[in-house]
């Protein structure tokens, strides 16, 4: 039995290239393990990696994203890869914070206000 090459060039080899204008690409399948995650019921979107250590402990947990109103931060603060706290600042200053309650998967407001 003779194996052909071409078996092995074109079938799983395309791997589609994340379009770079769009800020949160589709991971169901797999993502990468230095990417921060998020999911939202069934969706999971990787937001890239983290950029930002907000708890100076030399790993990089946060990354910001523009939001409809301002920008938002998030958050992996356990270091396991997946987002689990969210703060959207608005443009006026105004803050609110979500956090992930992992057990459930269901996000809750845990604080809101105005920065100084
Ligand atoms: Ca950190
Ligand atoms: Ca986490």
């Amino acid at each position: 039995m003779v194996m052909e090459a071409d078996m092995f060039g074109d079938s799983d080899g395309c791997t589609p290239t994340p379009d770079p204008d769009n800020q949160f690409t589709d991971v169901s399948r797999a993502g990468p393990a230095d990417h921060l995650w998020l999911s939202q019921g069934d969706d999971v979107w990787d937001l890239g990696p983290a950029d930002i250590d907000t708890d100076a402990d030399g790993i990089a947990d946060s990354l910001t994203r523009p939001g409809p109103d301002g920008m938002a931060v998030y958050t992996d603060s356990d270091a396991d890869g997946r987002v689990d706290l969210i703060t959207e600042i608005g443009a006026d200053g105004t803050y609110s914070t979500q956090r992930l309650d992992t057990e459930s998967g269901t996000w809750r407001s845990t604080d809101s206000g105005r920065l100084a």
